[in-house]
């Protein structure tokens, strides 16, 4: 018996050719379900992420646990091959991959729509999985993960069910197809709407603009004119806030809500230690010009910065919990999840180490740690700067290793005396006459007594230095020079106030930092 009349030509399943999928196409057409549903779940995890926890969004969840377990051989690959690309090509290819399998999802459901779920709710399991294991993560962390993995089968469960409904339902053709097209473009601005929605709240909630820094108890001295002013081409005595170079490990800046940052103080302590922002700044609050330095910074390079900083005293805080006998390293934990170790040294030896909330006048910018960041005079960033600070915890070096010690660099590394021709520039060519050689030197907390410049190897003489901010902080120098047609060998060397001659011996920046000399060739006309 036949219950329905003979197939219409268009619902016929071999020639379904108004259908958005023929049968060939089937299979691209399930994939695309499964890419727009994890899409769609994704979109949903980052809006649920911004109102709870930013990092805590699925995707930067797994990219930074992709990025903490490669291998640092792979990661010098990618730094060489890409240079600083390499995070966002590494992420794009983990979220390429995850795509792929949601494609597969999708192909699968085709199959059996279980089959397809489990694998999408595997992709949000490992989300999960990698949300609740980031070193400060909170149980919460895996609710945006969660949000993602419901909105993702629910999106997968309508698309695939849409696609479903019997084709011999002749006349719910077109329908057919108009349900599915309107499903994915609902969708698509689903998707579009909460990633938008997601980056407008986080970008509200975590806006340094709604701080207000109380003034330092202890204010730096006026703020010197720097040589800039005079030879444009000298870096700048004060590197302004947007300049300033920025290194971490994070494939987007950390967004942190000042309500919920809390800064705390435990280990081998007396009493443990919890502070809020306004409990943090109600402190007395030290202003203080300090340069820092990369470690990756090479010879000549731009790694270094010099920004006038407020902040309590390293040493305050210390104070306030007690510190133990045993501990020799504070270990600081970033809400990025990544560490670093200080010699307790450097925090009680009179120098201005501190955790510092602003910088140049300013709350800190997101990009250099908002709302509080260490800021150490005298050791390279990766063992002093913390941004995004949120916990110190007193060890010991035998207990502990922080993030980049883990990787090889060299457990404690003051910052190498070092000095960079800023003018004139590498190759530039130039008339022939009165110019000058000018740049930057810096050796923190030992401060510099000397530059000298050499021209076409012939002997070293003494630069004129620029005015000085105290020796935590770089100094500009210049030497006028009479330049003579032909070409020429310029370069600079420093000396420290405890009198350090800057090395010729050349040293990669691993594991402790680069040495050398910066030559730098010109062509007068
Ligand atoms: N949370 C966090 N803090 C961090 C880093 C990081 O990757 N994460 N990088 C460190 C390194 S290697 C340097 S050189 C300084 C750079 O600080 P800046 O970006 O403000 O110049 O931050 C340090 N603090
Ligand atoms: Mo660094």
């Amino acid at each position: 018996m036949q219950r329905y009349p003979a197939p219409h030509p268009r619902a016929d399943p071999r020639r379904t050719t108004c259908m958005p999928f023929t049968r060939s196409k089937g299979w691209i057409g399930y994939a695309g379900f499964g890419v727009l549903a994890a899409v769609a779940g994704i979109a949903a995890g980052h809006l649920v992420a911004s109102l709870l926890n930013p990092a805590a969004s699925p995707v930067l969840a797994i990219g930074s646990t992709v990025i903490d377990l490669t291998p640092t051989p792979m990661k010098e690959w990618a730094v060489a091959t890409f240079g600083t690309k390499d995070k966002p090509i590494l992420v794009g290819s983990v979220l390429l991959g995850a795509l792929g399998l949601a494609a597969l999802a999708g192909v699968l459901t085709r199959i059996r729509f279980v089959f397809g779920a489990a694998l999408l709710l595997l992709l949000v399991a490992t989300c999960a999985v990698a949300a609740a294991l980031r070193p400060v993560a909170e149980p919460a962390d895996v609710v945006p993960s969660l949000a993602a993995g419901l909105v993702g089968l629910a999106a997968l469960g309508g698309l695939t069910q849409a696609a479903r409904v019997p084709a011999e339902e002749t006349t719910l053709g077109p329908n057919r197809r108009s349900v599915l097209l309107m499903g994915v473009a609902g969708l698509a601005w689903f998707a579009i709407g909460s990633t938008e929605a997601a980056r407008r709240i986080t970008a509200y909630r975590t806006r340094p603009g709604q701080v207000t820094l109380p003034p330092p108890t202890s204010p730096a001295p006026q703020f010197p004119t720097g040589l800039e002013k005079r030879y444009d081409e000298i870096t700048a005595l004060r590197t302004p806030n947007d300049d300033f170079y920025r290194v971490d490990i994070n494939l987007t800046v950390p967004a942190v809500a000042v309500d919920d940052w809390k800064l705390t103080i435990d280990g081998d302590v007396e009493r443990e230690l919890e502070l809020d922002f306004d409990e943090l700044a109600a402190m007395s609050l030290i202003e203080r010009d300090i340069t820092l330095t990369c470690v990756s910074n090479e010879v000549g390079g731009k790694y270094v910065g010099g920004a006038r900083w407020l902040g309590v005293p390293l040493k305050d805080l210390l104070d306030r919990v007690g510190v133990g006998d045993g501990a020799d390293q504070i270990l600081s934990t970033a809400v990025d999840g990544f560490t670093i170790s200080t010699p307790l040294a450097v925090a009680l030896d009179g120098r201005d180490a501190m955790v510092a909330i602003g910088m140049n006048g300013e709350p800190l910018p997101r990009e250099h740690g908002f709302p509080a960041r260490l800021v150490t005079p005298g050791i390279y960033g990766y063992v002093g700067a913390t941004k995004w600070l949120t916990k110190l915890t007193l060890t010991t070096y035998e207990a502990e290793e922080a993030y980049w010690t883990e990787r090889d660099w060299a457990i404690d590394a003051p910052i190498k005396v070092s000095s960079r021709i800023d003018t004139p520039k590498p190759l530039a060519t130039l008339d022939p006459g009165q110019t000058v050689i000018g740049g930057i030197a810096w050796a923190q907390h030992r401060g510099i007594a000397k530059v000298e410049v050499r021209i076409d190897g012939g002997a070293w003489q003494a630069a004129k230095l620029g005015p000085s901010a105290g020796i935590d902080y770089w100094q500009q120098w210049y030497l006028p020079w009479e330049a003579t047609s032909g070409s020429h060998m310029l370069a600079c060397r420093a000396t420290t106030k405890d009198g350090d001659v800057q090395t010729a011996v050349r040293a990669t920046p691993f594991p402790a930092g680069s040495s050398g000399i910066q030559e730098v060739v010109v062509r007068v006309n």
